[in-house]
């Protein structure tokens, strides 16, 4: 669609689209199965206790007279407390805040040389998935912001049963060994004395393990990398971390490390829009996930493998069962094969989100464990712990979890059954039935591996002793900007440590990875600068940074962004609306934002615009955009003491934003919100309909301004940041 097109659609139109009718179309079986299990009380049923009879009043329990007291006899009453008694089930020891969606996964590039699984070989498949974000460290109402690794769960439902690749935003993990994983958890969840800090690594524990465990430098790079701030779950890639083994039909085996690369490219938050929207929209993550979901503008990812025949095992300096190590994409290329869309959020958030259950040990005939010494105990670990959060061994019963394929076996009883299993509970059995299934089949036989043989300790391969080489590798192939924020990061944690050791360890450990950067970060805490203990290799890779457009894993696009629009009664409509028809065209979210919610009337009489947000119960931090629409009358006389429109523009200018006004707020932007900043440009649009620089879009009053101004804003929105912006005059 044209810009001039989009501008005459209707303002109303939201962004309904061929495109979304389109994967709402598509059959899931998931959906099918689930709609069995769903109960929908919009429909005009009474009010009912568990087991079925009618209630006629459950706003007054029974009593002993007026004024006597409630009696036990009264059922409905007794059993509406003890439901709610027991609401609540144990919140995942890690992982616990985090938000699902429904989805499905095409393959369009098959790869039989590396798996016979049908997911990855049959380009006519849709298979539906489930997807859930989480965060790591905090509770499950902490907030969505924090700096923390984002969890990238998704379980494929094939027809050979449920497959989960359990990932992270964050290619590698802080540890080599799962032994270690309750300590590494223990040390950065909150103290155990005082409960505090909630979600957060600035604090001694956590450093001080950090400090006394080099193995986790690479990943605690990535932690303290824009990485860990993520602009959006839409906007984030996932990796699998360990290399797995799959085997094809000949039975060849080869390692896969699995990626997802999200189509709207990698972005993140800066750190005080991070930690500002963590009070302001503690759900930010969640809310952004579900509007683009429901506005139709659906995430998808890209499905990406890189593999390593088993005989090139060797060929690395680092040894491909490490899961504190990448493989770099110059070395072996991922090879994308695939793509995602998630297209419906839950109906239950409990019943689907909380409930799903993710195991490592959830694969398919044709992919396997590896012997990564982080992946045996961890698929136990899942198991596990779904006995205790789900109350049982019946938690593959819960709609969520069933699996999409016909399950027969011999498990029976335990807590909570709701089949009513009938016939054979034993194999082998008289009646042939449930029985084994061939390999031939379809039955799972795992490839034979040869053993290297040895003796039984407790070791490491020679390879797992280097650390910090890939540390290194991270720390170089940033950009100027992201390595600054490196630094910021550094310092922020560091700063809220209270024990020196801690600090001072810390700081010889980063020496090891670059001497600048450790200099850097002791400058930021007036510590003595170390001297060069470990020359830097010097060595990076292309595929890491975030802002470097080389980077072919990311994307700059305007789609998916969210765009604040602020109106005083008396604003120019048309420019208002073309913006807002233009955007909803594009897949770009626009809320108006006005002095109160609904009607903002324009200057042209009967226009007007619906408000979503208040200027009270909007900030700039919500946006990746703002843009001041001009306009007459009183209130836009008044303009210059409006202390929310001048703090939202000095804000999303020092947050490197998308700043835009239009007519009469050109002035008002230049004179009050940020005198000094942008005399030239508005110079500039003296002799121009429409001026744009470093994310700042200025255009005049007229309605045919409209369409160079949608085209620059949209321009400047898709570059995510203006970074060459200098903010440092700026406060808000
Ligand atoms: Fe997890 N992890 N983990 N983990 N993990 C859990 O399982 C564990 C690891 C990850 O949305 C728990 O169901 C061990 C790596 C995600 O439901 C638990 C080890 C990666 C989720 C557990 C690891 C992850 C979990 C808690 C070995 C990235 C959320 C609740 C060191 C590839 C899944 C649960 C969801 C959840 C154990 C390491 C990612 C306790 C022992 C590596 C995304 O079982």
């Amino acid at each position: 669609m044209s810009l001039a097109e989009s501008i005459k659609q209707s303002v109303s139109s939201g962004v309904e689209s061929v495109e979304k009718s389109a994967h709402k179309a598509i059959s899931n079986p998931k959906q099918a199965q689930l709609a069995d299990f769903t109960v929908d009380y919009t429909k005009d049923r009474g009010i009912a206790t568990h087991f079925g009879v009618l209630q006629s009043d459950t706003e007054t329990a029974l009593k002993a007279g007026i004024r006597g007291p409630t009696l036990i006899e009264d059922t409905h009453a007794r059993e509406k407390i003890t439901h709610f008694d027991h609401e609540r089930i144990p919140e995942r020891v890690v992982h616990a805040r985090g938000t699902g969606a429904h989805g499905y996964f095409k393959l369009h590039t098959p790869i039989p040389e590396v798996t016979y699984a049908p997911i990855l070989n049959d380009t006519t498949l849709t298979t539906p998935t489930f997807v859930r974000f989480s965060t790591v460290q905090g509770f499950r109402g902490s907030a969505d912001t924090v700096r923390d690794v984002r969890g990238f769960a998704t379980r494929f439902y094939t027809q050979q049963g449920n497959w989960d690749i359990v990932a992270n935003n964050n290619p590698v993990f802080f540890i080599q060994e799962a032994i270690k994983f309750p300590d590494v958890i223990h040390a950065v969840k909150p103290d155990q004395a005082k409960e505090i800090p909630q979600a957060q690594s600035a604090h001694d524990n956590f450093w001080d393990f950090i400090g006394r465990t080099p193995e986790s430098l690479h990943h605690v790079m990535w932690h303290m990398s824009d990485r860990n701030i993520p602009r959006s779950y839409r906007m984030m890639q996932g990796f699998g971390v360990h290399s797995f083994v799959c085997v094809n039909a000949k039975g060849q085996r080869s390692f896969v490390k699995f990626h997802w690369k999200p189509k709207l490219g990698i972005h993140s938050l800066v750190w005080d829009e991070a930690l500002k929207i963590a009070g302001q929209d503690p759900d930010f993550h969640r809310r952004d996930l579900y509007d683009a979901i429901e506005a139709g503008s659906y995430p998808e990812y890209e499905f990406g493998v890189q593999v390593v025949p088993e005989e090139k095992e060797h060929d690395f300096d680092f040894d491909l069962l490490d899961s504190t190590k990448i493989i770099p994409e110059e070395l072996v290329p991922v090879r994308y094969i695939g793509s995602m869309v998630l297209n419906k959020c839950p109906d239950d958030f409990f019943a689907e989100t909380e409930q799903i259950a993710f195991c490592t040990q959830h694969m398919v005939p044709g992919i396997e464990h590896s012997n990564d010494p982080l992946l045996h105990l961890r698929s136990f670990s899942y198991q596990d712990t779904q006995l205790t959060r789900l109350g049982g061994p019946n938690w593959n019963l819960l709609p969520i979890n069933r699996p999409v394929c016909p399950v027969f076996n011999t498990h029976r009883d335990g807590y909570m059954q709701t089949q009513i299993n009938k016939g054979p509970n034993y194999w082998p059995n008289r009646f042939g039935t449930p029985h084994p299934v061939a390999g031939k089949d379809g039955g799972q036989v795992l490839s034979p591996q040869p053993l290297p043989g040895g003796v039984k300790e407790r070791v490491r391969g020679p390879k797992f002793s280097e650390h910090y080489s890939q540390a290194t590798l991270f720390w170089n192939s940033m950009s100027d900007v992201e390595k600054e924020h490196i630094v910021g990061a550094f310092s922020f944690e560091l700063g809220r440590c209270d024990d020196k050791g801690v600090i001072e360890l810390m700081l010889e450990q980063i020496n090891f990875i670059d001497n600048k950067l450790a200099c850097l970060v002791a400058q930021s805490l007036h510590l003595q600068p170390p001297k060069e203990v470990h020359p830097n290799h010097g060595k990076a890779t292309k595929f890491l940074s975030q802002i470097n457009p080389v980077n072919s894993n990311n994307a700059f696009t305007a789609v998916g962004r969210r765009m604040a629009l602020f109106v005083h009664d008396g604003f120019d409509f048309g420019i208002a609306s073309g913006i807002k028809a233009a955007f909803a065209g594009m897949g770009v979210i626009v809320n108006v934002v006005g002095p109160r919610k609904g009607k903002i009337n324009s200057s042209t009489t009967g226009t007007f615009l619906e408000a979503h947000f208040t200027f009270e119960t909007c900030r700039s931090t919500l946006f990746d955009g703002v843009f001041f629409v001009g306009g007459r009358g009183p209130e836009y006389d008044k303009l210059k003491r409006q202390g929310r429109w001048l703090h939202a523009a000095r804000e999303a200018f020092m947050h490197y934003k998308t700043v835009g006004a239009s007519g009469s707020a050109v002035d008002w932007l230049n004179k009050y919100a940020l005198p000094g900043e942008i005399d030239r440009l508005v110079d500039n649009l003296k002799s121009e309909g429409v001026v744009a620089e470093q994310g700042v879009v200025l255009a005049g009053s007229q309605v045919k301004e409209a369409p160079m101004l949608i085209k620059s804003l949209t321009d400047e929105m898709s570059k995510h940041r203006a970074w060459g912006r200098d903010v440092s005059a700026i406060a808000a």
